[in-house]
């Protein structure tokens, strides 16, 4: 029997595909969007590469393309009012919980993005919880976690917990964070908030502690043009493989940020999608915080990289790997050991990155060409101000 699954944040990247996957596969589906992303892109003067109808375009096409219908409720999830009567109203055996500020380079922008991210996310991931307790207890929540709330460690990243022996006793808890981004902070803040949730009220939950996700389609957008992701490329919200490939289609080095041994989980779009699938049909107990590792590879930043310039070179495309000044404080090589086996174990089959899959992306891609604009590659973010001493060096000199 189907479920009913309200995807928060449904306009977005992963939230509209993730939609219609669940629509096509005969569930009782609504999406939530506050459209605040639309907003971000104009104050940034970004744009994603394929174009985007509106989503209540995207819903008509949905309907005229496969007979389904979502449903859309247009609001805020920090606005409480309005999240417990969408809760109350629609009653939904899962949540899909995607509806935050994705970006890292947006949360470091200045103190207003950093405080508005957290702000952002937290209250609206602690109004999901208390509708969820008052108005809905059964409901599965499935949030989108990210492997960065673990940061990169100098021993092996667990699924989700460590356990910690110490004066002779022992305690398990959830794995320790050191996050790199006022945005990876914000997510464990919800981690946090959400296993209070289900220790203290009983509730069910799953955190997908998600790796990169690279890839332009998947089954249910490519039935039709107007089904397009929101797929960006630019220096906030582009992700390193699909930065890349869109940098290899017009010849612009690959931008990668100092030596490049930044190693992180990867996965495709597809797997995402089939990732939250397998956890919303698997729920959680009641009390419990499940804590899933979605990813399907580590790869470092050189390595992919030198994927995509290989994959390129092959169709006889003249690409070049620029090794950047980093803007982001980060480890450049480091240990990186994840585990990630409970999706496996749950049934996720991955799709591996390989060549085939970079040059169906580049060559999807390639149709946009004429859309990319290379001043969208670098918008100059910058983790740190550049340290007293240089800047008052380099003040000197401009004074002699
Ligand atoms: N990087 C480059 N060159 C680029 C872009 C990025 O070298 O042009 C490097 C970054 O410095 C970093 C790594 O690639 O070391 C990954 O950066 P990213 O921008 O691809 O991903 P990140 O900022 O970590 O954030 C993205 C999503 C976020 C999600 C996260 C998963 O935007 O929503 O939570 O990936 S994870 O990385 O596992 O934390």
């Amino acid at each position: 029997m189907g479920q009913r699954i309200l995807v928060l944040g449904g306009d977005g990247y992963l939230g509209w595909p993730t939609a219609m996957a669940f629509s096509r596969a005969g569930h009782r589906v609504a999406v939530l969007d506050n459209f605040a992303k639309r907003q971000w892109e104009l104050e940034l003067g970004v744009q994603p590469l394929f174009p985007v109808p509106t989503l209540h375009d995207r819903v008509r096409a949905w309907r005229e393309v496969t007979e389904n219908d979502i449903e859309l409720f247009v609001g805020d999830l920090t606005d409480y009012p309005f999240v417990e009567s969408v809760i109350d109203g629609f009653r939904p055996d899962t949540i899909v919980h995607y509806g935050e500020q994705p970006s890292a380079p947006y949360s470091m922008i200045d103190a207003r993005h950093a405080t508005y991210t957290q702000s952002n996310n937290i209250v609206g991931n602690l109004n999901v919880l208390f509708a969820i307790r008052d108005r809905s207890p059964e409901t599965h929540l499935v949030k989108l976690g990210t492997m960065g709330e673990y940061g990169t460690p100098d021993i092996d990243i667990e699924e989700g917990y460590l356990s910690v022996n110490h004066n002779g006793r022992s305690h398990t808890f959830l794995y320790p964070k050191t996050p790199g981004s006022m945005y990876h902070l914000s997510k464990v803040h919800d981690s946090h908030n959400i296993h209070f949730a289900t220790r203290i009220w009983g509730l069910r939950a799953t955190d997908l502690n998600q790796g990169v996700v690279y890839g332009v389609e998947t089954d249910e957008s490519a039935l039709d043009p107007r089904l397009a992701t929101s797929f960006h490329y630019d220096e906030v919200f582009g992700t390193a493989l699909n930065r890349f490939c869109v940098q290899a289609v017009i010849g612009y080095p690959l931008s990668v940020y100092g030596k490049g041994g930044q190693t992180r989980g990867y996965l495709n779009i597809r797997d995402t999608i089939a990732c939250v699938g397998l956890a919303a049909a698997n729920p959680a107990d009641g009390g419990e915080l499940r804590v899933f590792n979605q990813f399907t590879e580590q790869f470092s930043v050189i390595e992919l990289a030198e994927r995509v310039k290989a994959a390129g070179n092959h169709l006889g495309w003249d690409v070049s790997i620029a090794h950047t000044d980093n803007p982001r404080k980060e480890l450049e090589e480091h240990y990186y050991n994840a585990q990630h086996s409970k999706l496996i174990e749950l049934g996720l089959q991955p799709r591996l990155l390989d060549e085939e899959l970079i040059d169906t992306m580049l060559a999807r891609i390639a149709e946009q060409r004429d859309r990319i604009d290379p001043a969208a590659f670098v918008q100059n973010v910058r983790w740190a101000p550049e340290p007293r001493a240089a800047v008052a060096a380099s003040a000197g000199a401009q004074r002699r």
